[in-house]
């Protein structure tokens, strides 16, 4: 479906802060690299405040800008609609665009509640047989490193999986003194780092070993329970509802023990996102700080010189790379999004669905939920249902 038959599709992209940045300049270079079927236009950014989406829009490479995203849905030169908000604003946001006949990609976690991700599965799913593609931007499936340790798994070379380990580390709340934010909100961003950057290392290692957690049991902690409001002449504080860390282990249908830790306090980690799955033949790690490698440990080649090898995952075999640079020349975070708006680009044209799907998205928060779950309940095994 594109919007004037001439190859070109609209885009309509709500929200234009860090996820907008980076989406934006997804949109702005896809089709200078990839060989995309349909050449996105940015034609409308959404915001709430006029004055600053207009300077969002020139600074980013938007055509027009609204202030209701109501109305950004509704023009005629928007195909696609890109969610980049708070949480508490993807329900809505998204089963509108569906209802309005638009292809939505949705900024992750999918919803704040199980319940609102049902729902926003269910009209998906309903869209999808109107020739609608929806996608959960999930864009850490989209690391060529982490797409090589899929590949790996699937072709069984590390064998049987014992082991998953995943820790997504940053610091950027560790002094009590940063102010409140929308993610510190219960109500907007629905959990802390639980379903901030543990919805990531959820979804990111059920996508390397190809199978879904089956039960948790969990910890959380609020470390600063109150922290200063931006700009407040009187030095208010406000409280922080939401969890600072959350740890929990989990079980594998195949039998693969799982452990998860995911926190913004672990002061000196800035971005570190680390995978470990320990196999019968061999072991990979990754940590995304060092996105553009791959540690493997062949066990079917164990020696007096054995160890873990470094893999350097920028050759043109490689998922995406060789629409980039030579081998070594590295690529970064914003990379990943570029790959994702072009694999939701090909499903459009195609008429497929994207993975990972709003359905996807609604499993990842069945596990954040039983998370929650256990952490309130003595840390009790929960079934992830
Ligand atoms: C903040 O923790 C954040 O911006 C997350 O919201 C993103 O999903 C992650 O990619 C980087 O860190």
């Amino acid at each position: 479906m594109s919007n004037a038959g001439d190859g070109t599709i609209g885009v309509g992209m709500v929200g234009h802060a860090f996820m907008g940045r980076v989406h934006s300049h997804a949109w702005r270079t896809v089709h200078h690299f990839f060989d995309v079927p349909l050449v996105p236009r940015l034609a409308v950014l959404g915001g709430r405040d006029l004055d600053r989406t207009k300077a969002a829009a020139a600074k980013l490479g938007w055509e027009a800008v609204e202030t209701d995203w109501r109305a950004l849905i509704a023009r005629d030169d928007v195909q696609i609609v890109d969610i980049c908000t708070p949480g508490d604003s993807h329900k809505d946001i998204a089963l509108a665009a569906l209802a309005a006949g638009k292809h939505v990609l949705c900024e992750k976690p999918l919803a704040n509640s199980v319940e609102e991700a049902g729902e926003m599965a269910e009209a998906a799913a309903a869209a999808a047989a109107n020739g609608q593609r929806s996608m959960v931007a999930f864009n850490y499936r989209r690391v060529p490193a982490i797409a090589v340790a899929r590949r790996m798994v699937a072709e069984g070379r590390l064998g049987k999986i014992r082991h998953v380990r995943a820790q997504y580390l940053q610091d950027w709340l560790s002094d009590g003194n940063t102010p409140m934010a929308w993610r510190l909100r219960k109500e907007e961003a629905g959990s802390g780092a639980l379903g901030d950057i543990g919805a990531h290392i959820i979804d990111a290692t059920q996508f390397i070993v190809g199978e879904q957690l089956t039960g948790v049991s969990a910890l959380t902690e609020t470390f600063v329970h109150k922290r200063p409001i931006a700009g407040d002449p009187d030095g208010r504080l406000d409280d922080v509802t939401v969890d600072d860390a959350a740890l929990f282990i989990g079980r594998f249908p195949s039998g693969a023990l799982a452990s998860y830790e995911a926190t913004r306090f672990a002061l000196g980690r800035k971005n570190s996102m680390r995978l470990e799955i320990n196999g019968e033949k061999g072991s990979l790690a990754f940590d995304f700080e060092s996105m553009n490698e791959l540690s493997y440990y062949d066990g079917e080649s164990a020696t007096e010189t054995a160890g873990f090898r470094r893999v350097l995952i920028t050759e043109a075999t490689h998922p995406y790379v060789g629409a980039w640079w030579p081998p070594g020349h590295i690529i970064g975070y914003e990379h990943t999004f570029t790959h994702e708006v072009f694999d939701f680009l090909t499903d459009v044209h195609n008429g497929t669905d994207p993975v990972p799907s709003f359905a996807d998205g609604l499993q990842v928060q069945q596990v954040l939920g039983a998370v929650e779950a256990s952490a309130g309940n003595d840390s009790r095994w929960t079934p992830v249902s």
